[in-house]
C-alpha cells in the first residue's frame, strides 16, 4: 500500500495507477472500469446538483422491474452509466436495478473479461426533497467461455467481487471503493472536476453508535427481529442504547455508519418476506466495502457475500455495519432469520 500524507493531493487516477502497479500481472482493465465509473459519477453529480433548477424532477411515469415508478433522474443516471461503460472493451455484460434483463455490449464493441452490476440512483424518491442519493456498483470477473457475458457471469456470490463501490451525492460528492485492498474515499473538487483522495484506508468502528432502521414495520416483523431492535435500543439492558438515524437513502445511511460506526437494518417482514434491498445491486457491493473496512454484513442466516444469487433482481434481508452489532444480529436471528409467520398485514403498514 502506497502511503499518502494528509497534505498530498492524490487524484483518483493516480491512486488507481499506484494500486495497479503493485500487481505486475494486472492488465489495467479493472483500473479502466474504475475511471469510467468515476467519469459517470461526475456526470450524474452534475445532473443531481441541478435537479432543483430544471424541470426534471418527479416521475417520468414508467415503472421499473420492481413495479416502482421511476424518477426521471433514475433513467438519466442509468443511461449515463450504460453509455460510459459499454464501449470501453472491458465489460462483457451489465445488469442494472432499473432494467429487467442483462444489458449486452452493443455489436461492434469489443467484449472484455468483467461484468458490472449497478444501482444507478438509489434513494431516488428522496430527490424531490433534496436528500442525498447514491450510485452503487459491483465488478465481477467473467466465468463463462463465450465472448458475451451470460447470466452465470452475473449470478456469482459476492465473495467473488473484484471491485465494489458507491458514490454519494450529498453536501459534497464522494466516491468510495474497494478492490480488496482496503476502502478508500475520494471527494469531488468541483472547481477542478477531480476526485481527490480524502479518506484513505477507511476503518469502521467495531461497535456502532447508530441504528438505521425503518421501525414503522415493527408490527410486521418477526418476534426475534423485534427482540434484536430492543437489544440495539438498550431496552433489555444488555448493551448501551444506540442512536437512531434513518435517512431512507441507503447510501447516505451506510456512509454515515461506515465512518461513524453503526448498523443499517432492513429485515424481512410479512409484507416483503425477502426484505426490500437487492442482493446484486445493493447488498453485495456494500458488504464487500464494509468487510474491507472491518465491519460485517449478514442476511440473518449467513454472510451476505456467501449467498448464491439465483436471479438478477433478488431481494435480501440486510444487517450491515459495525462488526459487534452485526454479530449480535447473527446470534439473535440465527434460528429464524428472514422468515416471518404468514399472517395478515395490518392495514396501512409498509405503505
Ligand atoms: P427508492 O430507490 O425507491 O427510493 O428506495 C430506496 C431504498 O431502496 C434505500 O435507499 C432505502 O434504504 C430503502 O429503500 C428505504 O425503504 P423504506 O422506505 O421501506 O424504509
Amino acid at each position: 500500500m502506497v502511503q499518502h500524507t494528509a497534505t498530498s493531493v492524490v487524484t483518483i487516477e493516480r491512486f488507481i495507477i499506484e494500486q495497479e502497479r503493485q500487481f505486475p500481472e494486472a492488465t489495467g482493465e479493472l483500473s479502466g472500469i474504475l475511471y469510467d465509473i468515476a467519469l459517470a459519477a461526475k456526470m450524474i453529480a452534475n445532473k443531481v446538483r441541478s435537479a432543483g433548477l430544471v424541470d426534471i424532477l418527479g416521475s417520468d411515469g414508467s415503472e421499473n422491474v420492481q413495479g416502482e415508478v421511476q424518477q426521471k433522474l433514475d433513467v438519466i443516471a442509468n443511461d449515463i452509466i450504460v453509455k460510459a461503460m459499454d464501449h470501453g472493451g472491458r465489460l462483457c455484460a451489465m445488469a442494472s436495478e432499473e432494467e429487467p434483463d442483462i444489458i449486452p455490449i452493443p455489436d461492434g464493441f469489443r467484449c472484455g473479461k468483467y461484468v458490472l452490476t449497478f444501482d444507478p440512483l438509489d434513494g431516488s424518491s428522496n430527490i424531490d426533497v433534496n436528500v442525498p442519493v447514491g450510485t452503487i456498483f459491483s465488478v465481477l470477473q467473467k466465468r463463462t467461455n463465450g465472448m458475451r457475458g451470460e447470466m452465470e457471469d452475473l449470478l456469482q456470490r459476492g465473495k467473488y467481487q473484484k471491485a465494489a463501490g458507491y458514490v454519494i451525492y450529498g453536501s459534497s460528492t464522494m466516491l468510495v471503493y474497494t478492490t480488496g485492498q482496503g476502502v478508500h474515499g475520494f471527494t469531488l473538487d468541483p472547481a477542478i472536476g477531480e476526485f481527490l483522495l480524502s479518506h484513505p484506508n477507511i476503518r469502521t468502528p467495531e461497535v456502532g453508535r447508530y441504528l438505521s432502521v425503518n421501525d414503522s414495520y415493527e408490527q410486521i416483523w418477526d418476534e426475534n427481529v423485534k427482540a434484536l431492535m430492543r437489544r440495539y435500543r438498550g431496552l433489555d439492558n444488555q448493551q448501551k442504547p444506540m442512536s437512531v438515524r434513518y435517512v431512507g437513502s441507503l447510501v447516505a445511511d451506510f456512509h454515515r455508519n461506515l465512518l461513524g460506526g453503526g448498523v443499517f437494518v432492513y429485515p424481512a417482514n410479512r409484507k416483503t418476506p425477502n426484505g426490500k434491498l437487492r442482493l446484486l445491486y445493493e447488498a453485495n457491493p456494500l458488504a464487500f466495502i464494509v468487510e474491507q473496512a472491518g465491519g460485517a454484513a449478514t442476511d440473518g442466516r449467513q454472510r451476505i457475500m456467501d449467498v448464491k444469487p439465483t436471479e438478477l433482481h433478488q431481494r435480501t434481508p440486510l444487517y450491515i455495519g459495525s462488526k459487534r452489532d452485526v454479530d449480535t444480529a447473527m446470534a439473535m436471528l440465527a434460528n429464524n432469520a428472514g422468515s416471518t409467520a404468514p399472517s395478515a398485514v395490518p392495514a396501512g403498514v409498509g405503505a
